[in-house]
């Protein structure tokens, strides 16, 4: 290593020193506070939108540990040249300490539900990441030991220095991950005693196969949220407000109480690829939307309902869509749910209550950790994701998925079982069919469907011939309509395309 660059590696072990200080501060008061966390955040928010659907379709649920990485890779980068610049004179880092703080410190402090003390962890770490470059750098002036050389370095402090970042990073990453925090809330969730339904789910229809309701371990999630928001239950309020006749505020305890309603629902994700994973099918336990919002007498115009959730995400949803969910034959209401898959929601869909607005994409009808409840109207407000250009009305688009045999599968002649999914909520499917090559589409046998507003299993058997195939899928709605084989990217309301599928017959 040339000694010339030992500045740069005292640059980045007093970041390192400063940084994981802050983190183990933030683990203790509040996750979302830690400098490395909040400039994530930061980053997350103003990401444009068709690089967040890249980075979500690309690196799946791994895009938060990616975008974590990244900011560590260029702090570190950034704490090499502060260091460089601190050789010869003292000022110039803790100039570049105080930058990398001060932006930490407008991260942690902006975050939509922060408070000032947010800053503290941020503040510390660009101080002991000052110091700690201070005892690490030689003081100018002290002769050199080896007359022939400069030394930079005091190279015990440099030992010293290094022991003290691992230590701190490995103490930082203990502290992270137990999310110290994070675990206050999984408490008041094993709390939660949820009141039996008022009105159960039907029971599921005879000939509906394993795998129609997905597990709330294999449920997709998808948010923007870096840390998963806790929430103390019994500091929880839900507040209904805006133009409304009646605003009110209701506890959880006070949610608890009111009629609970059982339901089998299917949600999806706006950037679910044709063929995509971002859906799931779950059985729901929450409040009828629509009895709260005519408790608070909604005015007439208010045609959005925002949704807040804890961590400032906002999401707004047709007020006539909620009140007309539920009202017609086989579809299913709009819900503050409470309980998913007959437990509490886990922290990552939402604890305490998010809602659910059944054939509406999630990004505009189903906010997570949710708090608060405007009535506005769509002239007025732009939610999150429409600020970034998505459609603001976002009724769910038909689809089907081939999800037996796999992409590039290779299955023996004969009998092959061809399987999927199909979903056309609000109406319903009428048919699936299976195109094999350019044959002609043959109905697939549908698997009962529970209500208009879940998924509908299907299957069709093939008989396979040797040789490289396509299987196509397509679904025809109650009304008539088909789903329409035009390839649509997922931005800025849905993706749209016949999933198909390529596989060999051996
Ligand atoms: N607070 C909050 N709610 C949110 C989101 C979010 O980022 N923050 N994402 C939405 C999106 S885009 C979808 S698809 C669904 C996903 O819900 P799930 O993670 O429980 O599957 O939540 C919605 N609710
Ligand atoms: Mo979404």
């Amino acid at each position: 290593m040339r000694p010339a660059l030992w500045p740069c590696y005292v640059g980045v072990v007093s970041a390192a020193i400063g940084v994981s200080t802050g983190q183990v501060i933030a683990a203790i008061s509040n996750p979302e506070s830690g400098p490395v966390y909040a400039v994530g955040a930061m980053t997350i928010d103003a990401t444009p939108a068709r690089v967040k659907e890249f980075a979500v379709r690309t690196a799946g649920t791994f895009d938060k540990p990616l975008l974590l990485a990244g900011v560590v890779v260029v702090l570190a980068a950034v704490a090499a040249f502060v260091g460089l610049a601190a050789a010869r004179q003292r000022w110039p880092g803790f100039v570049g300490m105080a930058v990398l703080g001060g932006i930490a410190v407008v991260a942690a402090v902006t975050r939509p539900s922060a408070s000032l003390v947010d800053a503290v962890p941020a503040l510390v770490s660009a101080a002991v990441a000052s110091a700690a470059l201070l005892v690490m750098l030689r003081r100018p002036g002290a002769p050199p030991e080896a007359a022939q050389r400069p030394r930079l370095l005091d190279r015990r402090a440099f030992v010293g220095g290094v022991a003290l970042a691992v230590a701190g990073v490995a103490a930082a990453g203990a502290a992270g991950t137990s999310r110290v925090a994070w675990r206050a809330a999984a408490r008041s969730r094993d709390d939660v005693r949820l009141p039996p339904p008022t009105r159960l789910a039907p029971p599921l229809p005879e000939g509906v196969e394993p795998g129609f309701v997905t597990s709330n371990a294999d449920f997709y999630r998808v948010d923007t949220a870096l840390t998963v928001p806790r929430v103390d239950v019994d500091r929880w309020t839900l507040t209904v407000r805006g133009m409304v006749d009646r605003p009110f505020e209701i506890s959880f305890d006070e949610l608890l109480e009111e009629p609970m309603i059982e339901q089998y629902v299917t949600l999806n994700c706006v950037s679910n690829e044709v063929g995509g994973p971002y859906i799931g099918t779950a059985k729901w336990l929450g409040v009828r939307l629509a009895d709260l919002l005519r408790r608070a007498g909604v005015q007439a115009g208010a045609d959005q309902i925002v949704a807040r959730s804890v961590d400032g995400m906002t999401i707004g949803t047709p007020t006539a869509t909620v009140l007309h969910s539920g009202t017609t034959r086989g579809t299913q209401p709009a819900l503050i749910c409470v309980g998913m898959n007959d437990e509490p929601l886990p922290l990552e869909h939402g604890f305490p209550a998010r809602m659910l607005t059944p054939g509406v994409y999630g990004y505009a009808g189903s906010c997570k950790w949710l708090t608060d409840i405007e009535l506005s109207t769509f002239g007025d407000f732009d939610a999150y994701w429409v600020r970034r250009g998505y459609a603001a009305q976002a009724p769910v688009k038909t689809s089907s998925r081939i999800d037996r045999p796999r992409p590039f599968a290779r299955v023996s002649a004969g009998r092959v079982v061809v399987a999927g999914v199909g979903w056309a909520q609000g109406n319903g499917i009428s048919t699936v069919e299976v195109q094999v090559d350019d044959d002609a589409w043959q109905p697939a046998t549908l698997r009962p469907e529970p209500n208009l507003d879940t998924w509908v299993q299907w299957t069709h058997e093939w008989q396979a011939a040797p040789g490289s195939h396509t299987l196509r899928v397509r679904a025809v709605d109650r009304t008539g309509t088909v789903q329409t084989g035009d390839r649509a990217e997922p931005f800025p309301n849905g993706a749209t395309g016949w999933h198909t599928v390529a596989v060999t017959v051996t």
